[in-house]
């Protein structure tokens, strides 16, 4: 529903505009007040597309408006504010459009400029909008794997990023979990790759409910996901890491010619500790744990808890 708000104290000239309004069918709804406080009052009541405003009223007159207007105004969605005026003083009209009006129209008005006006102010809000949403979906967009849905390795990064400064800072620990699934080589060999993109997909359905709006789950590359626990020591990523582990074991995927099949994943788990400021030292451990999972037979859990490799590790971070 688009609407327009007309503010004007002449009851006269509310009709003149109303009528113009009508005739062009360019709003859904013409709602008028017919002073400055009114027009204040529905302005934030009924938050309009458009704002039409006379400058001379008594009381709160149209640059008090619009000046209260562009204070409080939503950055992002501007409401366009369209001065009308008997002033010919071209210094004060750019001083109108220099306090935030979109444009200023004379009185009388010409019925015709007036819609031309209108309309034109209208299309740019459109056109505004239509680009705010479109790049607030190319940021998601930007963000997610298309297969699964998940954050995908940038939104990964950064997150990883963000929980080593903040455990930097408070101290507070978090561990992560990385998982990968089992044999996917030979599953695509033997079903295909759309089997195997379909296991993907379910093998990131089964994190969803387990983990809390805090954390965070990605697809880390081809058959690699990861976790995020925020808040989080090594018990509970644990016990994190054997529930998905066997959640995953359930996951029955129908298959062309009726057959079921099922996956398995291996999953390392790292910790954080104070001694880790960026988050590869603690990829590299998970990634160590990982492959011990593998070693040790796959479809397992494995925490990195080697102590003594850490210094080695940490001075050939800060060298390289
Ligand atoms: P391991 O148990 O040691 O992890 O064995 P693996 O076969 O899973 O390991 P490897 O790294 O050799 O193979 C990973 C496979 O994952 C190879 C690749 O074809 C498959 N893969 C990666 N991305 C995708 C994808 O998006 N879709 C499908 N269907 N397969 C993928
Ligand atoms: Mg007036
Ligand atoms: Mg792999
Ligand atoms: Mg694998």
């Amino acid at each position: 529903v688009t609407t327009i708000l007309v503010i004007e104290d002449s009851e006269s000239q509310r009709g003149e505009i109303r009528e113009a309004l009508r005739s062009a069918c360019l709003f859904d709804r013409i709602i008028e007040a017919r002073d400055g406080i009114d027009g204040l009052r529905m302005m934030l009541a009924e938050s309009p597309d458009l704002v039409l405003c006379d400058l001379e009223m008594p009381g709160l007159d149209g640059e008090k408006l619009l000046r209260m207007s562009r204070k409080d105004a939503d950055a992002e969605h501007p409401t366009p504010f369209i001065v009308l005026t008997a002033v010919t003083d071209p210094a004060r009209r750019a001083q109108l459009l220099q306090q935030g009006a979109s444009d200023t129209i004379s009185k009388p008005f010409h019925a015709a400029e007036l819609i031309a006006r209108v309309a034109l102010h209208l299309e740019l809000v459109r056109t505004q909008r239509e680009l705010i949403q479109k790049n607030q979906e190319l940021e998601r967009l930007s963000r997610t794997d298309a297969l699964t849905g998940l954050a995908n390795r940038r939104q990964i990064d950064e997150r990883l990023e963000r929980e080593c400064r903040r455990s930097q800072r408070y101290g507070s620990p978090f561990a992560i979990v990385l998982a990968d699934i089992d044999d996917f080589k030979t599953f695509n060999d033997v079903h295909g790759h759309l089997v195997g993109d379909q296991v993907l997909v379910g093998v990131a359905g089964t994190m969803h409910d387990m983990v809390r709006d805090t954390d965070c789950i990605g697809r880390f590359g081809g058959e690699e996901f990861i976790v995020i626990l925020s808040n989080n020591d090594r018990d509970g990523a644990e016990v994190f890491a054997e529930r998905w582990r066997r959640s995953v074991e359930r996951v029955r995927v129908p298959v062309e010619g009726g057959a079921i099949v099922s996956t398995t994943i291996s999953i390392g788990i790292a910790c954080w500790s104070p001694e880790i400021a960026t988050p590869s030292p603690l990829l590299r451990r998970a990634d160590e744990a990982l492959y011990t999972a593998k070693a040790g037979g796959r479809n397992q859990v494995c925490v990195y808890s080697k102590v003594g490799a850490i210094k080695d590790e940490d001075s050939s971070e800060s060298s390289s």
